[in-house]
Parts: structure tokens; C-alpha cells; sequence
């Protein structure tokens, strides 16, 4: 098969840039390891920075999100009995918006399949030659070859894309946080109408949403814990001790109906790309969620791959591509910034101090009283500029 960019992975980052590519006449296939309805079944990120929706708009995958998705202007933070918000529209005319990571993948997936967009599921033994370059892989027991003009990498941080480029090209950094994030989905309607992060004495926790009758709770939990381990009762009880009284006694509580345990690392591969393969997103960088970094420093990277990519094949020119890891990497890495920063700020520590407790207190106090501490917190978390 021969195709302009051939994608590995259809997750949010290869469907974005395929749905992108298409808009400009460049074609694309995208190998997927999984079926369809497993990459459905994931439920992951659920704040989007306005860089990614307007990607998803230019796109022309944003009816749904504009319909659905609930602008939110700021956020709550809380620690122990006391609770402020940070008003981002305060600092930055920019809210972010709260639509599920999953609603975006079944949209996406939606636009490649009704535009004919072709894919490749359930595939094996993906290799990739980054200089020829071509991807050759099994499926049905049939081994296939793609020729490409170049290769997207956007097979997460599990995949082979990262790996392809030699040990002795790359670096690699890392920071693996010593505990984890329980998560449930329930059918009850949220605690607050804006997101509540929470650093208590027993640990952080996080209120979110997806909709008025669909929550997303998160508590800290060991970095080995088992999801099975706890009933949803231990998961209400819990989460409540971490909230001020005033969330904590308006907590609608109910069955859930998903729940799982994510590690929290902080992760990023220099460089992000090796002759004609390109990393974008999980691929090449993972961050703790608190921050509400993932998703959206993966569409950034697809901004930058996709500029490049179209003006290569619109001006034949390469500077831009050239250029893709240098630029993507900046912004990265203020992304991994504030992720680090605002899980080092609200999760509780295994080998804390008191006076490292006394340091986040004092923190969050200077979060609380100071425009200037809130308006850096504002610009970061509602994205950064392309
Ligand atoms: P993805 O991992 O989403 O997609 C990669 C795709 O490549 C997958 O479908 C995979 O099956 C496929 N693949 C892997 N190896 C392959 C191979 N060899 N061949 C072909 N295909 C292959 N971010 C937030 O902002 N907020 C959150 O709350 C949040 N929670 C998360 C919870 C979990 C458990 C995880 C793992 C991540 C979470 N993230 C969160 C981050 C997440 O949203 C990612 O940033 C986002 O999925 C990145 O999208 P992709 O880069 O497309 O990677
Ligand atoms: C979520 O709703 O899943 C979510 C929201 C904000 C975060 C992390 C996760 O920082």
C-alpha cells in the first residue's frame, strides 16, 4: 500500500492528524494495535485547552463538542477546611472547556470513517523503517508493507514508535511519582459546577465532570493499590475526608461504573523525531494528570506536525519539518513544568516533612491571596500558546 503519512495509532493524536491531513488532501493510514471499540472503552482526559478545539474545529469535528462541552471559567482549589477559586478570566479571556476524551475519539473516528479514512485494527509486529520510509505489520495472520513519504508516531507511551529511534539518539527523562490516581465515573451529578482540587492530610483528590449527570472522581492512592480492592462505599467514604465539610456534605454518591488506578509519571523523549518518523504525544511524553496536560500537549504536537506537513506538501518545504521536534519540545516541556509543579503543590508525599507540608501550605496560601501567583497558574492551565 502506499499512502503521504502512514500513522501509528488511533488514538486521539493519529486521529486528529489524519482528520487534519484529509481536510488538505493528504492521505494517511492509521494502524491501530487494538479493535475500535477497545479505544472507545477508555476513559481518560476531560479538560480541553482551546488550542485543541480549535483544532478539532479546522478539523470540522466540533458540532457535538460545541453542543455538549460545558465552558468552564475557573477552577476550586481546597486545602484542608479552606477553599478559593482562581478566576482565569481574571488573567486570560480564554475558559477551557470539559468534553470526554472518549466523546472526542468517537467523533474523530466518526469523521475518518464517514470521509473514507482508512484503517488498519487489531494489527501486530509494527516496524518501522524511518528512512525508506515504509511500516511493514501483520494482520490476520498477513504481513503488509506501507510505503510513505514519512511515518507519525502516535502510538502512546507503550508503543514502538519511540523506540524505533537508536538508544544512542535519544534521551530520555523521567520522574515517577511514588503513588497513583484511583478514578471512578458515576451517574450522579457533579459536587460543584467548576472542577475541585483537593490537598488534604490524607491525600490529594480531584472533582470532575462530564456532563450534569455523568462525574468523574479521583482520589491519590499507593502507587500499587488495586482498583479491586475498593468498593465504592471505601471510595465515597474516603473522598469525603479529603473535601471541606461544605463539598463533602453535598457529595451525591452512587454505584460507579467504571473504576481504575492510573500511574502517574513525568516523561519526555528528546528528540521527537528520526529521519522521516515523527513522535507526537503520548508517544513521546506523558504527564501526571493533575495538570489536565495530556490530551491537550498532544494536540500541540499535532499543530506543529500537521504546519509542517502541510508545507511540505504545498510549498515543498521542509523548514518546518525540520524544525518539528525543537519547537514541539518547547512547549512540552512547559507543560511537563506545570504538570510537575501541580502535583508536587497538592498530592501528599510518602517521605514528607513537616516542613515540606509547611511549604505547600505556604504556597497555597500565596495561591489564595496573590493575583500575580494566580494569574501564572491561570495562563498554564488554560494552555499555553501555540
Ligand atoms: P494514546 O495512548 O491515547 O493512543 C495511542 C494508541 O496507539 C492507542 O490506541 C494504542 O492502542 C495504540 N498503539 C499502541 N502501540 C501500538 C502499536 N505498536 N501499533 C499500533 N497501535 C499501537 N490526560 C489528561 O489530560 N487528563 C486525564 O485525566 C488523563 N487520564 C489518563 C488516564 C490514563 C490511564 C492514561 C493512560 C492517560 C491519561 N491521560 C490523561 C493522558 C491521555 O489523555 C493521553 O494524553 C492521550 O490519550 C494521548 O493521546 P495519544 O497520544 O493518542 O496516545
Ligand atoms: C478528568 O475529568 O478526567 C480530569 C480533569 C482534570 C484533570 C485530570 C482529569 O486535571
Amino acid at each position: 500500500m502506499k499512502t503521504h503519512v502512514a500513522i501509528i495509532g488511533g488514538g486521539p493524536s493519529g486521529l486528529l492528524l489524519s482528520q487534519l491531513l484529509h481536510i488538505r488532501g493528504i492521505s494517511s493510514i492509521i494502524l491501530e494495535r487494538q479493535s475500535k471499540a477497545h479505544v472507545l472503552s477508555r476513559i481518560r482526559a476531560g479538560v480541553l485547552e482551546q488550542g485543541l478545539i480549535g483544532l478539532l474545529r479546522e478539523a470540522g469535528v466540533c458540532d457535538r463538542l460545541e453542543a455538549e462541552g460545558f465552558r468552564h471559567d475557573g477552577t476550586v482549589l481546597t486545602f484542608d477546611e479552606q477553599s478559593f477559586r482562581v478566576d482565569f478570566k481574571d488573567f486570560i479571556d480564554q475558559p477551557v472547556v470539559v468534553y470526554g476524551q472518549t466523546e472526542i475519539t468517537r467523533d474523530l473516528y466518526a469523521a475518518r470513517e464517514a470521509a473514507g479514512g482508512r484503517f488498519e485494527f487489531n494489527v501486530e509486529d509494527v516496524v518501522i523503517d524511518p528512512h525508506g520510509p515504509s511500516v511493514s505489520y501483520a494482520v490476520g495472520g498477513e504481513t503488509r508493507v506501507i510505503e510513505c513519504d514519512f511515518v507519525a508516531g502516535c502510538d502512546g507511551f507503550h508503543g514502538v514508535s519511540r523506540k524505533t529511534i537508536p538508544q544512542d539518539k535519544r534521551q530520555e527523562f523521567e520522574k515517577v511519582y511514588p503513588f497513583g490516581w484511583l478514578g471512578i465515573l458515576s451517574e450522579t451529578p457533579p459536587v460543584h459546577e467548576e472542577l475541585i482540587y483537593a490537598n488534604s492530610e490524607r491525600g490529594f483528590a480531584l472533582c470532575s465532570m462530564r456532563n450534569n449527570a455523568l462525574s468523574r472522581y479521583y482520589i491519590q492512592c499507593d502507587a500499587n493499590d488495586d482498583a479491586a480492592r475498593w468498593s465504592d462505599d471505601a471510595f465515597w467514604a474516603e473522598l469525603k475526608k479529603r473535601l471541606p465539610a461544605k463539598f463533602a456534605d453535598a457529595l451525591v454518591t452512587g454505584p460507579s461504573i467504571e473504576k481504575s488506578i492510573a500511574p502517574l509519571r513525568s516523561f519526555v523523549c528528546e528528540p521527537m523525531q528520526y529521519g522521516k518518523l515523527f513522535l507526537c504525544g503520548d508517544a513521546a511524553h506523558i504527564v501526571p494528570p493533575t495538570g489536565a496536560k495530556g490530551l491537550n500537549t498532544a494536540a500541540s504536537d499535532v499543530h506543529y506536525l500537521y504546519q509542517g506537513l502541510r508545507a511540505f506538501y504545498q510549498r515543498g518545504d521542509m523548514s518546518e519539518l525540520d524544525a518539528y521536534s525543537s519547537k514541539a519540545l518547547a512547549r512540552v516541556w512547559k507543560a511537563e513544568r506545570f504538570s510537575w509543579w501541580f502535583t508536587s503543590l497538592m498530592h501528599r508525599f510518602p517521605d514528607q516533612a513537616a516542613f515540606d507540608i509547611k511549604m505547600q501550605k505556604a504556597e497555597l496560601e500565596f495561591l489564595r491571596s496573590s493575583p500575580a501567583a494566580q494569574a501564572a497558574m491561570a495562563v498554564n492551565y488554560v494552555g499555553l500558546p501555540y
